[in-house]
Formats: C-alpha cells, structure tokens, sequence
C-alpha cells in the first residue's frame, strides 16, 4: 500500500516536471520586437521620441519593419539608427506609416558582425503631435503592419545566414503615444487655470524672459485654435481673467 502510494506520489511529480520544462520551453520567445508604450506627450509637442527595441536568444544581421499610426494625430519628423547599421533607410511615403530597412553589414564594405544575443535599441522614430483640440486624453497606437500588397512579411529580421526571422519565431509588440489633453489657461502649469498667475507667466514667456514646457505651451492655446501661446492666446486669457 505504502509502496503503491510513493509511487503514485513520484508519477505525479514527474508528469509536474515534464509539464513544467515544456511550458518553459513554450513560453520562451527567441526574438522579441517591441515599440514604446505609452509616450507621454502634449498637443503641440514636435519631437517624441519612440524607441525600437530588440531582445534576441541568437544573433542578428538587419532588421525590416513597416509601422503605421494616425496621420492626423502623428507626424514623423525623422528616423535614426539607436546602433550601428551600414545600411539604415527609411521611406515615409506608405500613407500614415514608415518603412525602415537596416543591415549590419553590406557587400563592398568593411565586415561589421551581427547583433550579438541580448536586448539592442535598434532605432528610434520621432513624432510630432498635433495641436488640435481632441477634446480628452488620447492614447494611440504606434504599430507594426503588413501590406496586403507586398509578397512577403513587412516585418521581420534578417539572420546572420541572411535567411528570414519572421512571425511567429519573432514577436512584435506594438507601441503607442498617450496625448495628455491640456488644462487650458493654465499657462503656468499649477493646476490652476485662468489665474493672475498664469497672465504674468505669459507675459514674461512673450516678453522673452522664459520659455514655456511642452505641457505649458499645449495649456496656453486658449482660444483652442491649434496656435499656441499666441498674443490671440494672451488677449483671451486676460479677458476671462478680468470677467471672473
Ligand atoms: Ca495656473
Ligand atoms: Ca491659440
């Protein structure tokens, strides 16, 4: 009986092992592709920087990707290799996308090894925001596409043999920028609209004493026209000011 019991007891833990080293195993993601998640960033703000991040288990030699996102929320200002690449192109023609191909090392150069195993930035794309009033916080997304037109994976790494690493040995995670809707009026950024104080903080900002924050700036638009921190601006903020 007590033999019978041990036994069963040691079947059981086996079979826990076995599941536990398979899920290890499946669970296990050999390369990881990922954009920023949830950028902060102001109506107004002209460089938001979004990061491509890598995480490999083996090297790799380049990389492709095609990411889309709202072009009448965004706007890519430019793109730049976070590493180095011997070729590193980008192409802003795909409606509200951008398509970037990078190589570590091309023919008719000096040999530049792949990406050794481990986490690289790979590049970072930098955004500009609209101005626009969108009436509440927005957060909206940065994300890897494919085009139907294309015969082949949009995104995907190239291997140190240049054969393909695509979906689903590569993971994507797609990114996003979270607009943080002003509190118009308040110029100073006290969390205080329509005071004294934001006046004569305006004042200076137009008079060139200081500069205004991104969060500032975005909160001066008070006639909520997308052109901020305008003398318009000022007028307004003075006048219901002095009506209250
Ligand atoms: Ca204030
Ligand atoms: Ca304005």
């Amino acid at each position: 009986m007590f033999k019978c019991r041990w036994f069963l007891t040691m079947l059981f833990l086996g079979i826990l092992n076995l599941w536990g080293a398979n899920s290890v195993t499946f669970a296990q993601v050999d390369y990881s592709l990922w954009i920023s998640q949830s950028v902060l960033a102001n109506p107004g703000e002209d460089e938001v920087c979004l990061y491509l991040v890598l995480a490999k288990l083996d090297s790799v030699a380049g990389f492709d990707v095609l990411v889309k996102f709202n072009p009448e929320l965004l706007t890519v200002t430019g793109v730049e290799p976070a590493c180095r690449f011997q070729l590193f192109n980008y192409d802003l023609s795909p409606q509200g996308g951008v398509r970037i191909i990078a190589r570590r090392h091309v023919s008719d150069s000096t040999y530049l090894s792949p990406l050794p195993p481990g986490r690289d930035t790979l590049g970072q794309i930098s955004v500009k925001i609209t101005s626009q009033d969108l009436l509440v916080d927005i957060e909206t997304s940065v994300e890897f596409s494919e085009d139907p037109k294309t015969p082949y994976p949009d995104n995907r790494l190239i291997a140190p043999d240049s054969s393909f690493i695509e979906e689903p040995d590569l993971e994507l995670t797609d990114g996003s920028v979270f607009i943080r809707h002003p509190l118009y009026g308040d110029v100073n950024d006290d969390g205080y609209p329509y005071t004294i104080a934001d006046a004569i903080f305006f004042l200076n900002f137009l008079a060139g004493r200081q500069g205004l924050t991104p969060r500032q700036k975005a909160n001066s638009d008070v006639t909520r026209d997308g052109i901020q921190a305008s003398m318009s601006d000022f007028i307004n903020l003075v006048a219901i000011i002095t009506e209250n």
